[in-house]
């Protein structure tokens, strides 16, 4: 049979079951189009994308100007490999650091390829810096984190299912509970090893935890007096995502370049990925001034694709959208709103108990245990009902549409979301 003949979801999905490796598990849907908020199947059935490729597609679906972008630069030069200078990537440098705030850049492809840049800059810079001895850096990281599936990265995970069978790990990792500065500050006045502090704003794969008030700016702040590095893991909540350029400018509203607002917690070292590039191209960056940044040397870090003139071509015009399109402001409205909504819903609920999250990256907890299938079998009836969305942990159904979503259609998904969920009332 030609690769090119038309062929049904099932045998598409045979297909990967044969000749792709299980590392997932999808919900039976066999996407083909994606436009907007929108995404199509293989049978032209029309969906509401309700994950956003878990926040990777902010902009939504084939935004034509970062099509364009991509296309335009894709005819003319795709990769040079860092061997020599391109003409792209110093005008992208300059823009993102630009709207972020910091004096470099380090790029890269993929976030866990930034978590891992940004550890390795933080030890250097913790023997070279601040004197640590050399093997003797502790890096600080929350529980229940998600930072990325390479070995290092699932040394500090404490998700057994992400870890069983892959070790040995990499030592020089220390674990606090999340949202927990008692703990942070105990560890700090006690180990005078620690060189940094890697942190999710939000826990997004944990279930969307949403610290309280002050957590993130203590926490820096106590960074800053143990002369540890704050690192803000902003892959998933970065990008406008919860109603701000970035989960760590707290409520304030800037989108086209972030000022210093009273109430921004500016990181040490900022780390980007999914959603820099508009879910087009793997992109991710790591972002720091002169003074942590100057620790890399030439030939001591990078990557074959990282800084690769599609690559900057493309963030630059997906970055570009965020702030042209007013997103961070249509994610802190829209998000206000579906909360709102779901909360009227569960007050008379049995099977939801309840619904958090900032601006666009929200979710909600199945009044059932973590190994009971009521989530899985609730995103396949909202599948059925137009809709996707796909459990995380268990009992806990994570809702991240993309960030161009109007009112009239995201009063639409609520209406899909709470009619099937009432479905499954008791
Ligand atoms: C999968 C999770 C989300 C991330 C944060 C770094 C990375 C991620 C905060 C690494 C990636 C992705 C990975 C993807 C599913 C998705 C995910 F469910 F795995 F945890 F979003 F919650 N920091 N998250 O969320 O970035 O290397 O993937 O580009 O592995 O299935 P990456």
């Amino acid at each position: 049979m030609s690769v090119l003949e038309k062929i049904n979801s099932e045998e598409l999905i045979a297909l990967e079951s044969q000749y792709g490796a299980h590392n997932y598990h999808p919900l039976p849907v066999v996407l083909s189009r994606g436009e907007g908020v929108y995404v199509w199947d293989v049978d032209g059935k029309k969906y509401y994308d309700f994950l956003s490729a878990y926040s990777a597609v902010n902009q939504g679906h084939c935004h034509p100007k970062i099509i364009n972008a991509l296309i335009t630069q894709a005819q003319t030069l795709t990769l040079t490999s860092r061997a020599f200078f391109n003409d792209k990537l110093g005008k992208y440098e300059q823009f993102i650091t630009d709207l972020f705030g910091f004096d470099k850049v380090l790029p890269m492809n993929t976030g866990a390829e930034a978590v891992e840049t940004a550890i390795k800059i933080c030890r250097k810079w913790a023997y070279e810096s601040k004197g640590i001895d050399e093997h003797e850096a502790v890096i600080v990281v929350c529980e229940n984190n998600f930072h990325g599936r390479t070995t290092t990265i699932i040394s500090f995970s404490n998700d057994a299912n992400a870890r069983k069978n892959f070790g040995p790990f990499s030592d020089g990792f220390a674990a606090i509970p999340y949202d927990d500065v008692q703990s942070l500050q105990l560890l700090l006045e006690n180990n005078k090893n620690i060189a940094g502090f890697l942190v999710e704003p939000i826990q997004g794969e944990a279930g969307v935890y949403v610290p309280s008030e002050g957590f993130i700016a203590k926490a820096k702040e106590l960074c800053k007096k143990h002369n540890v590095l704050f690192i803000a893991d902003e892959v998933q909540t970065g990008i406008a995502r919860t109603g701000s350029l970035l989960a760590v400018c707290g409520d304030c509203t800037c989108e086209s370049k972030c000022e210093q607002q009273n109430t921004y917690t500016r990181p040490d070292i900022l780390i980007l990925g999914k959603a820099v590039s508009g879910g087009v191209y793997p992109v991710s960056a790591v972002l720091a001034d002169d003074s942590i940044m100057h620790v890399i040397k030439p030939g001591q870090h990078g990557s074959t694709f990282g800084g690769n003139p599609l690559a900057a071509a493309v963030a630059t015009a997906a970055l570009e959208v965020i702030a042209d399109e007013h997103l961070a402001q249509n994610a802190r409205r829209l998000g206000k709103l579906f909360r709102l909504k779901m909360n009227e819903y569960i007050q008379n609920s049995t099977i939801v108990s309840l619904v958090r999250g900032k601006g666009l990256l929200n979710a909600i907890v199945i009044n059932d245990t973590e190994q009971s299938s009521t989530a899985w079998n609730i995103c396949l009836k909202l599948a059925e009902n137009g809709l996707l969305a796909k459990p995380t942990h268990g009992n806990i159904i994570r809702f991240a549409p993309p960030l161009i979503m109007t009112e009239e259609q995201l009063l639409d998904c609520v209406s899909i979301i709470i009619s099937t969920l009432q479905e499954f009332e008791k």
